[in-house]
């Protein structure tokens, strides 16, 4: 990765200390530990100067030329980048990029397909659904009337034959496919089958997967979803976003859903962040990453699984995996506790029909994007899960945990330093 973009460092630190010392503190941590979160990732250099730049200080309501506000040139050019690349890299007929988040795109999804009261039907949240997919907490449980499938107990793949019958059953106006936890492919065809029988639109909300899909190492769903929602900050590596794809007769309907009806002024700063990150996410070496992503994430599941944590559903299609924590005693929250304390950052994870609560989860959710942007391969995923596997079952209540925690944390960081996250300019020095 190239050196970590410079000069405003300075400025800041002349005027806030405190935050300077914030981003220098996130910085270590980011360089020092071994991040698994299976959404997060590191962007490039460019992607950070986009971010960090005076496209913030503009005022764009509206689209690429037809704006409420004079002066905006030059982020239309910007805009129009980002829709014109993101359009060639997926073969997406209509493109909005100016979604706040993977949140707001789905809720302009919505706002776009459906009226409050209709029927949705989406991933059940314990079966690796998302908060949008219809969860009570959230809006789309709440404005929605919503029913979630589930996987099959024995596969733990989706159940396809439920999918069908609760579709026949409820006749949903909207089906959404895709998930924060499901590590194996979705079959678009079958969605897009099934949304057809009964007439409803179907939205892929590929958050997790639209890296993949870039870089060509998991199947498209743009030739098979009316609206595909993503965010842009996964294993895509752009800044933290959303975007919305879809196909042209619902263009106009999906950007009055986004500006005026959900969102207000676009980040622009952020969408030149995307049309940087989509520049990069196009070039042959992206494609190699995703791939390598994918081994990745499977050297680090078979890893895992000889090491008596059974990777979910039987291993994995894509940048993540679910491994299952009950033969090893251990839950799902203090194995993420014992591993933060080792250096590692994960998160717990319900497993499907999980007996725990979703705070205590008897599982864990890894991801390889941001280790495979660190350069790092099947030799390393294996090393982790050596490294896991031993913080997993460290007490840290007793002398012997500790010090086995305090030992990984160095390995960890040996680990971590021999790949760099970021190389440092001379003004990054800690003070
Ligand atoms: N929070 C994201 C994830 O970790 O999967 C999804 O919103």
């Amino acid at each position: 990765m190239g050196t970590f973009w410079g000069p405003d460092l300075e400025a800041l630190r002349r005027e806030d200390p405190e935050i300077a010392g914030v981003l220098l503190g996130e910085l270590e941590r980011q360089r020092s530990g071994l991040h698994l979160i299976a959404s997060e990732n590191f962007t490039s250099a460019a992607v950070l100067a986009a971010l960090g730049s005076t496209l913030t200080n503009k005022y764009a309501e509206g689209y690429p030329g037809q704006r409420y506000y004079r002066g905006c040139a030059e982020v239309d050019r910007a805009e129009k980048l980002a829709i014109e690349r993101a359009k060639a890299l997926f073969g997406a007929e209509h493109v909005n990029v100016q979604p706040h988040s993977g949140a707001s795109a789905n809720m302009a999804a919505y706002a776009a397909l459906v009226q409050p009261g209709d029927t949705v039907l989406a991933m059940d949240l314990p079966h690796g659904g998302h908060l949008t997919h219809g969860s009570k907490v959230n809006f789309s449980g709440k404005w929605f009337r919503t029913v979630g499938y589930h996987v099959r107990p024995d596969t733990e793949l989706i159940d396809y034959d439920e999918v069908r019958e609760l579709a026949l059953a409820h006749r949903p106006a909207l089906i959404i496919c895709g998930a924060t936890s499901y590590p194996r492919l979705l079959d678009f065809p079958v969605f897009r089958d099934i949304a057809d029988e009964v007439g409803a639109y179907l939205m892929v909300d590929a958050a997790h997967i639209i890296g993949l899909v870039a870089g060509r190492a998991v199947p498209s769903p743009v030739p098979f979803a009316d609206v595909v929602s993503c965010t842009t900050h996964k294993v895509l590596r752009g800044p933290r976003g959303g975007m919305l794809l879809c196909r042209e007769p619902l263009g106009a309907r999906i950007d009055k859903a986004v500006f005026p009806f959900t969102q207000g002024g676009p980040m622009m700063h952020a969408i030149a962040a995307k049309a940087v990150a989509l520049r990069e996410a196009s070039r042959p070496e992206f494609q190699g990453y995703a791939h390598q992503v994918v081994r990745n994430s499977q050297a680090l599941s078979a890893g895992l699984a000889a090491e008596g944590m059974r990777a979910v559903a039987g291993g994995t299609d894509t940048h993540l995996a679910l491994a299952d924590l009950r033969e090893l005693g251990v839950c799902g929250r203090d194995a993420e506790d014992r591993c933060e304390q080792a250096g590692i950052t994960l998160n717990k994870n319900a497993v499907p029909f999980d007996p725990e609560k979703p705070t205590t989860a008897s599982g864990i959710r890894v991801g390889t994007a941001a280790v495979t942007t660190q350069g790092m391969g099947e030799a390393q995923m294996r090393e982790i899960a050596g490294l896991i596997a031993t913080a997993v079952r460290a007490d840290p209540a007793t002398a012997a945990g500790a010090s086995a925690l305090r030992e990984i944390a160095v390995r960890a960081e040996e680990l971590a330093q021999r790949f760099p996250a970021y190389a440092l300019g001379s003004s990054y020095e800690l003070a």
